[in-house]
C-alpha cells in the first residue's frame, strides 16, 4: 500500500475514455480488477528491484525485505505476488474472449521488464567502476523495456483487450507513443533519485551508490571538465556516502537541474506532437495520452 496507484487507474480511466462514458459499476469492477493485476505486477517488480538495488525505503517505509522477519523470504513474496495475477485472471476472465491475450500480454510484458532489469544490473557492477561504458543509448534501452512497457503500455493494451480494440494498429499506435512517455517518465525518477526529497518520493536515492547508468551521470559525462570527470571516475559508485556527495556537487556544478528541465519541455513538446497525430477513426482517443501526460508532467513523486 501507500503507492500512486497511476499504473492501477489507468486501466478503468482509460476504458473510461475510450467508451467516452462514465462506466457502469460491473465494467469498473472488471477494468479495476485489471488495475489491480497491473499494481501486483509493480510490487513484484519493486520488492525484486530494491533487494537487487541494495534500496533503504520504499512508500515511506523501510522496503520490504528490510521489514522485521521478511529478510528474504521477499523473494518468494514477490514470486507470489507475481503468480497472483494469473490467480486472478482466471477467476476473473476465464470465459472472456481476450483471456490468452491477457495472459500473453502479461508474460510479454513481464519478460520485457526482466530484460531491462537484466541490463540496468549488468551496465552497474558493484565492484568495476567504468564510465566509459555509459551512453545515452544504452540508458535509452534500459529504461524503455524496465519502464515504459509495465508502467504505460500495459494498462492500455489491458483496455484495449477488455473493449475488444486491441487491433494490431490500434496497439502499435498506442505504443508509439506510450513507450516514449515511459522513457520521459523513467528520466524523471532517475532526476528525482539525485534531486527529489526522501519525504516526496518515499524512498531514498541509491543510484549513485549502486553505480547506475542513470540519465544524470549520462548528462554529466557529457557536459563535465577533465578535472570534474576525474572526480566523477574517482567517487561514482563507491559504496561510501562522501564520495556520493562529491558527485552531487559536481551536478551542482553542471546545473543538472537545469539540464533536466530544458530535457523535460523539449520532450513533452515531442510527445504531445505524437498525441496530435494519433487517428480516432478506429477507437483511439487522444484524451488517452493527454492524461497520462497531465499525471506526470512536472511531478515531485
Ligand atoms: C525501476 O528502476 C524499474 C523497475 C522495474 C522497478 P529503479 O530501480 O530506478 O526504480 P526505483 O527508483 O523505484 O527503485
Ligand atoms: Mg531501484
Ligand atoms: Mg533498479
Ligand atoms: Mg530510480
Amino acid at each position: 500500500m501507500g503507492g500512486k496507484y497511476n499504473r492501477g487507474m489507468s486501466v478503468p480511466d482509460t476504458a473510461s475514455i475510450l467508451l467516452s462514458r462514465p462506466l457502469t459499476s460491473d465494467e469498473y469492477y472488471k477494468t479495476a480488477m485489471l488495475g489491480w493485476m497491473t499494481e501486483l505486477l509493480q510490487a513484484f517488480f519493486l520488492v525484486s528491484d530494491d533487494i537487487m538495488d541494495s534500496s533503504i525505503t520504499r512508500r515511506g517505509s523501510p522496503c520490504w525485505y528490510r521489514q522485521p522477519n521478511v529478510g528474504m523470504i521477499a523473494l518468494n513474496d514477490a514470486f507470489m505476488l507475481e503468480a497472483s495475477i494469473y490467480l486472478l485472471l482466471k477467476q476473473h476472465y476465464r470465459s472472456h474472449p481476450s483471456y490468452l491475450g491477457f495472459i500473453e500480454l502479461f508474460h510479454e510484458v513481464t519478460f520485457q521488464t526482466e530484460i531491462g532489469q537484466e541490463c540496468d544490473l549488468l551496465t552497474a557492477p558493484e565492484d568495476v567502476v567504468d564510465l566509459s561504458q555509459f551512453s545515452i543509448q544504452k540508458h535509452s534501452f534500459i529504461v524503455i523495456y524496465k519502464t515504459a512497457y509495465y508502467s504505460f503500455y500495459l494498462p492500455v493494451a489491458l483496455a484495449l483487450h477488455y473493449l475488444d480494440l486491441a487491433t494490431e494498429s490500434n496497439l502499435k499506435q498506442a505504443h508509439d507513443i506510450l513507450i516514449p512517455l515511459g522513457e520521459y517518465f523513467q528520466i524523471q525518477d532517475d532526476y528525482l533519485d539525485a534531486y527529489g526529497s526522501p519525504e516526496v518520493i518515499g524512498k531514498v536515492g541509491t543510484d549513485i551508490l549502486d553505480n547506475k547508468c542513470s540519465w544524470m551521470i549520462n548528462k554529466a559525462l557529457d557536459l563535465a571538465t577533465p578535472e570534474q570527470r576525474h572526480i566523477l571516475d574517482d567517487c561514482y559508485g563507491r559504496k561510501d556516502g562522501a564520495k556520493e556527495a562529491e558527485v552531487k556537487k559536481i551536478y551542482q556544478e553542471l546545473q543538472l537541474e537545469r539540464v533536466y528541465q530544458e530535457y523535460e519541455e523539449r520532450a513533452v513538446g515531442e510527445i504531445k506532437a505524437r498525441i496530435a497525430n494519433i487517428d480516432e477513426e478506429t477507437g483511439l482517443k487522444k484524451q488517452v495520452f493527454e492524461s497520462f501526460l497531465a499525471k506526470i508532467y512536472k511531478r515531485s513523486k
